[in-house]
């Protein structure tokens, strides 16, 4: 209980007045915490006794920006820029003592502070536009002024944070603090004070730069931006600070704010920004429920998921075993693992050495009796059930009891595989996404057997490979692929009906995804789980494997490539369209961008409805998760779940129902769909 009020403490200290907040968990700047500051503030200007003033957090971390929960509701005053302009007048030397991460309206407070002095593991950043902001509170106008603006719009716009040295060194901060770090802020306020130094606000400092900086900026920029409005308005509010007197720029600031926040992509990333916390939260799991030791992990098959798979287990550091059935397949996939850190290592983003350490956690084997002694075995083989069965019964018999049994399969019926071991309650999915090693999302796929403490164990392990771990269900596809097969098949009907593949991908490109599904196709390889033997020509898929067109791997897909791999749409593969359309008596017709992205997105929505009638996923905003991570799924519209209901149940339904009297049954709209469009509810509404 603070002296100012429940989360504000204001102590004097041999004449420095220490302003503590204390809001677990992250010292957001609630209507509180902004109240009992504003009072703090005012009174240590008044009081004589006081000589300066240190503001600091007690717990984790330092102000983690303004209270997100808040956004939506009626604004309190006193707002943070008004806050903050209370801060800045303050009659005397204010320091900021920064632990933990100083983000958004946190190093905003900071900033309209004199100085910041921050831990060596302290962290500051305006992470805002990834919320589908911009930092509001005169961090556009105060950064540039105090870092110049080159590195304020790389922070502003990607949101990344910057570390404390990296801080020091641009001058965001003014010293780092060796041993205690509240000692060092009053220490430096004692200086401050003795040594008579003025007050340097940055609202006074010059910033400037030439409109070129800025045009760059965005010139390199745009395709990262593609799609997102706020990294745009970053750049204006910015260029504001250049062109405009600092009041000036701080109202432009606050327009540009004003419309991010009321607008749906900053609601759709708000959305996502609690959605992905959620996730982890399983209703019957008490977040408390003991998990298993995953200290070894082994790995059956080094393909490429299995290699991608093996990398996320070496880059948390838990040692792996990897296993192949040939000495030349097991030699291919190791090196495969080495030639992507080495890769990296060569952008930069690691060193030698981290490759060395991380290959050092690695042993390869031709024998599963070396995963004898493994906590966790993640088999990543042929999809094929039989196999996938095998593989369990062998594994069943060698690994040591305790240990938990996974599968990487796709589609596959995870209880079916838990039946051929003697401990169902051990196995479980673990669904990666290729490429493993990158794409962030697992599905923890629950087997009717799966213990409690086996799937806790499987999220726990998500989070420290650094994936977002979604729980789903045993269905052919879970969530995510029996999703993506609604709209492969429309997307292929559509090519007979009328539609070329490059219309398809440009409709959904043009709607935010990094790419279409004729792209992802020819990226992926057209001929995965094709087999020359079996093809019939029944469809255009097939017949462009059968003419040898398997994707960018041959130069030519649904796409010619050039030698940059460069896409355009084909002559050869339009001619193979129509005569396939001719074979099946179909009368082609121009077909409207909306038709196709309709099409290809409401039956993705209905598969949604029955996933979550069928307890697939638990809620919503767990598949928008899914698509976000495991699809590319734009962030800026929330996920698939959170666009229906924006787009609303009804305007789908009655499409669908439309669809269905023209196409046929694949467009049959699930209970829940219709249920919700008769009553106006919303997805985000089911519990
Ligand atoms: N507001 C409200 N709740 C927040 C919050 C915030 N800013 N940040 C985190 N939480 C909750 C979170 O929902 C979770 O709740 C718990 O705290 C722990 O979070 C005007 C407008 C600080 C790096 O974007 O990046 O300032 O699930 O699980 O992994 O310019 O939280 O336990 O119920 O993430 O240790 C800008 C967002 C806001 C920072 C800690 N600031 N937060 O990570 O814990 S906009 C941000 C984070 C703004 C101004 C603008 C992370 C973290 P629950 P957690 P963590």
């Amino acid at each position: 209980m603070g002296s100012i009020n429940a989360v504000v403490d204001l102590a004097i200290e041999d004449g420095i007045a220490v302003l503590t907040v204390d809001n677990p968990p992250v010292n957001a700047l609630s209507a509180d915490v902004r109240a009992g500051l504003d009072d703090g503030i005012r009174r240590a200007g008044q009081d004589p006794k006081v000589e300066a003033v240190v503001i600091w957090c007690a717990g984790r971390t330092f102000i983690a920006g303004a209270d997100i929960t808040e956004f939506g509701k009626p604004p309190r005053d006193p707002s943070l820029p008004a806050l903050l302009d209370t801060i800045e007048a303050c009659p005397k030397p204010v320091v900021a003592a920064i632990h933990g991460t100083a983000l958004g309206g946190g190093l905003e407070t900071a900033l309209a502070s004199n100085w910041r002095i921050a831990a060596p593991t302290a962290k500051m950043g305006l992470p805002e536009v990834k919320l589908g902001l911009l930092p509001g509170a005169g961090g556009t106008q105060r950064l540039p002024r105090l870092v110049g603006v080159q590195p304020a719009l790389e922070m502003i716009t990607s949101g990344t944070p910057v570390g404390a040295k990296q801080a020091l060194a641009m001058g965001l901060v003014d010293e780092i603090a060796e041993g205690d770090l509240k000692e060092a802020a009053l220490a430096f306020a004692r200086r401050a004070v003795s040594e008579g130094r003025p007050l340097r606000k940055i609202r006074d400092l010059k910033v400037d730069a030439t409109p070129e900086v800025f045009a760059e900026f965005r010139k390199a920029n745009a395709r990262k931006f593609r799609g997102f409005e706020a990294p745009e308005a970053c750049i204006q509010a910015v260029e504001a600070a250049v062109s405009l007197p600092v009041d000036e720029g701080l109202k432009r600031e606050r327009e540009l704010f004003m419309k991010l926040v009321s607008g749906d992509q900053s609601r759709a990333q708000r959305h996502v920004f609690f959605a992905e916390r959620e996730v982890a939260r399983i209703p019957d799991i008490a977040a408390d429920t003991p998990t298993l030791p995953v200290a070894k992990a082994g790995v059956v098959g080094a393909g490429t998921m299995g290699g991608g798979i093996a990398m996320n287990f070496l880059n948390a550091g838990i040692p792996t075993t990897i296993v192949e059935t040939q000495q030349a397949a097991l030699d291919r996939g190791v090196a495969t693992i080495r030639k992507n850190y080495e890769s990296t290592a060569k952008k930069g983003r690691m060193t030698q050495e981290d490759v060395e350490k991380r290959m050092a956690l690695l042993t390869p084997s031709l024998a599963l009796e070396d995963l004898a002694d493994c906590d966790l075995v993640i088999e990543a083989v042929f999809e094929l059930m039989e196999v996938k069965k095998e593989v369990f019964g062998k594994l069943d018999r060698i690994v040591k009891p305790g240990a938990i049994l996974a599968t990487n399969t796709s589609y596959l019926d995870v209880n079916e595989i838990a039946a051929s071991t003697s401990r169902p309650e051990l196995v479980v999915g673990l669904h990666f996404f290729s490429p493993a090693n990158v794409m962030k999302l697992l599905e923890v796929v629950r087997g009717k057997e799966t213990s409690k403490p086996v799937v806790a164990t499987a999220m726990k392990l998500g989070k420290t490979l650094g994936k977002v771990a979604v729980q789903v269900g045993v269905c052919h596809g879970f969530v995510g692929n029996r999703m993506l097969a609604a709209r492969q098949r429309e997307a292929q009907k559509l090519l007979v009906e009328g539609a070329m593949p490059w219309d398809v991908d440009r409709v959904l490109l043009d709607f935010g995804f990094p790419m279409g599904p004729f792209a992802m196709g020819d990226l992926a390889g057209l001929d995965l789980g094709w087999k020359k033997e079996t093809s019939t020509s029944s469809t255009i898929r097939e017949i462009l494997n059968e003419m040898d067109r398997r994707g960018q791997k041959t130069g030519a897909g649904f796409y010619d490539y050039d030698e940059n791999r460069k896409a355009s749409p084909s002559p050869v593969v339009e001619k193979v369209i129509l005569d396939f359309a001719a074979k099946q008596g179909v009368e082609r017709r121009q077909i409207s961008d909306q038709e196709i992205l309709e099409r290809c997105l409401y039956p993705m929505v209905n598969e949604g409805a029955k996933i979550l009638e069928e307890g697939v996923a638990l809620r919503s905003s767990d598949i928008d998760i899914v698509w976000i991570y495991g699809y590319g799924w734009p962030v800026y519209r929330g996920g698939l779940m959170f666009w229906a209901d924006l787009v609303g149940p009804a305007v789908i339904a009655e499409r669908m129902h439309d669809f269905q009297a023209r196409f046929g049954d694949d467009f049959k709209v699930s209970p829940l769909l219709d249920r919700l469009a008769k009553d106006g509810g919303k997805f985000a509404d089911l519990k």
